[in-house]
C-alpha cells in the first residue's frame, strides 16, 4: 500500500536489519523511530507470547540519562513517586507529570549508581523536559541519550532462555531489578520488566553496533524453545490491563484516572514537579476513571484509528481507547476513559461508524 523507511531523522533501530531479515510487514514510529508491530502472523505472534516465548525490538523505549552529582535529586523532582528507597540495580515503573499533574510519560527509571539513571520512556519527548527543568532548576546534571536499545524477551519460557544465555543468576532477578554484565564481549544490562503480564526479561544492549549479533544470539539460544519474533502485543497488554501512555491517555489524563495513584506519593518535596496538583486533583477527587468495556458480538472489529464515543442513552460518558479481539475471550475488548459515574457492570454503547454497539464495562485487567 505505501512505505516508510528509516533515516537520520526516523532513526533505525541497532536491531532493524535483524527483524527485516526474519520478516517483519509492519512498523509504527515511536520516539521518532520505527518499531516493529507485526511479523505477518498475528495469532500465532499473540499465542507464542501466552504460551512460549517471544522477542521483541523495542529499542524505541529509549533512555534518557541523567549523570551528575544531582541526578538524584532530578530524578526525584521528576518522578512524583518516592524515589528514596530506590537501590542501586533496581527499576521502577512512574508517571511523569506536568506542571498540572498531567502524565506526560510513564517510564520505568532504572538507578545504575548514585550519580546515574536512566528512564527507559514511553513515546514522548522526555530529553528536552528533563534539560529544561535541570537548568531551570540549576541542578548539575548531565542529560544525554546513550546508545542503549532494550531487546525484549516475553512470555512463559522466557526466563529459561534468558538464564541459558546469561547463567542461573538471572531466575534470582526480581521485578524491574537489573544487572550490567556482558554476553560474547557485548556490554548489556539484563532486567526483569517488559509490557506484557506473561513474565519476560528485557536486555539492554549499550552498544547499538551489535544489534544484529545480539538478536541471532536470542534468536538461536530460544531455538529449544521455539523462540520467535514478535512486539508488545495489543491484544495481550489490553487483556492484561497494560497502559499505552499516548494511546489510552490524551492532554488532560492525569495518573489517578488511568490506575497509576498507587505510583504518586502525595508527601514527595513540595520541588517535584505537578505535586501540588496531584494533591488538589486526589483531594478534589478524579473526574475521569479507567475500566474496561466487552463488547456484543462474535466478528473482530478492525482497530480503532481514534478513540469511539461512549454514550449512555443520549449522554456520552467518555471513550474508548483501544480494542482488540481477544483470542481467550473471544470477544472485541478495550479500555474506557470515562465519567467516575459509570461503573462496572453498567451497559453502555460504543459509537463505531456513527451506530451503536452493545458493551457492558468491566473492572481492569480482563484477565
Ligand atoms: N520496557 C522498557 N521501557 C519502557 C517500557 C517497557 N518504557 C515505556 C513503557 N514500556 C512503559 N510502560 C509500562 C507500562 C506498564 C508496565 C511496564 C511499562 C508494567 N506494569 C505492571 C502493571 O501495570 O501491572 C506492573 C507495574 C508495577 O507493579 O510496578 O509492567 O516495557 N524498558
Amino acid at each position: 500500500m505505501f512505505s516508510i523507511f528509516p533515516s537520520a531523522r526516523l532513526r533505525p533501530s541497532p536491531f532493524f536489519e535483524a527483524t527485516v531479515t526474519d520478516g517483519v510487514t509492519s512498523f509504527t514510529t515511536y520516539n521518532h523511530m520505527l518499531m516493529p508491530t507485526g511479523f505477518g502472523k498475528p495469532e500465532e505472534e499473540y499465542w507464542r507470547i501466552i504460551n512460549g516465548v517471544s522477542m521483541w525490538d523495542v529499542a524505541v523505549e529509549r533512555q534518557v540519562q541523567l549523570k551528575g552529582p544531582d541526578a538524584g535529586k532530578l530524578a526525584q523532582i521528576l518522578s512524583p513517586r518516592d524515589l528514596s528507597k530506590c537501590a542501586v540495580g533496581q527499576g521502577k515503573y512512574v508517571a511523569l507529570c506536568n506542571h498540572h499533574g498531567v502524565l506526560i510519560n510513564d517510564p520505568i527509571l532504572l538507578k545504575l549508581a548514585d550519580d546515574l539513571y536512566w528512564f527507559s520512556i514511553a513515546d514522548s519527548n522526555i530529553w528536552f523536559w528533563a534539560q529544561a527543568v535541570a537548568a531551570e532548576r540549576g541542578l548539575n546534571v548531565e542529560i544525554s541519550e546513550p546508545d542503549v536499545s532494550p531487546l525484549a524477551v516475553q512470555g512463559p519460557k522466557a526466563e529459561a532462555v534468558i538464564a541459558s544465555m546469561f547463567g542461573d543468576w538471572v531466575k534470582e532477578l526480581k521485578y524491574f531489578w537489573f544487572k550490567e554484565t556482558e554476553i560474547e564481549g557485548i556490554p548489556v544490562a539484563v532486567a526483569r520488566s517488559g509490557w506484557s503480564k506473561q513474565g519476560g526479561f528485557e536486555i539492554y544492549l549499550m552498544d547499538g553496533s551489535k544489534g544484529t549479533q545480539l538478536w541471532n544470539m536470542v534468536k538461536e539460544a530460544g531455538k529449544p524453545w521455539d523462540i520467535g519474533p514478535g512486539n508488545p502485543n495489543a491484544c495481550e497488554r489490553v487483556e492484561s490491563g497494560l497502559l499505552s501512555f499516548g494511546g489510552d491517555t490524551d492532554g488532560q489524563t492525569n495518573p489517578y484516572e488511568v490506575r497509576m495513584g498507587k505510583y504518586v506519593d502525595l508527601d514527595v518535596p513540595d520541588d517535584v514537579v505537578g505535586i501540588q496538583a496531584l494533591r488538589k486533583i486526589k483531594a478534589d477527587g478524579p473526574k475521569r476513571h479507567q475500566l474496561g468495556v466487552r463488547l456484543e458480538g462474535s466478528e473482530p472489529i478492525m482497530t480503532a484509528f481514534h478513540w469511539f464515543d461512549i454514550m449512555q442513552g443520549n449522554q456520552k460518558i467518555g471513550g474508548m481507547t483501544n480494542i482488540v479481539w481477544s483470542w481467550r475471550l473471544k470477544q472485541n475488548i478495550g479500555f474506557a476513559l470515562v465519567s467516575v459515574d459509570a461503573k462496572p457492570g453498567d451497559a453502555v454503547q460504543v459509537i463505531r461508524d456513527g451506530k451503536p454497539v452493545n458493551g457492558t464495562l468491566c473492572e481492569l485487567p480482563f484477565i
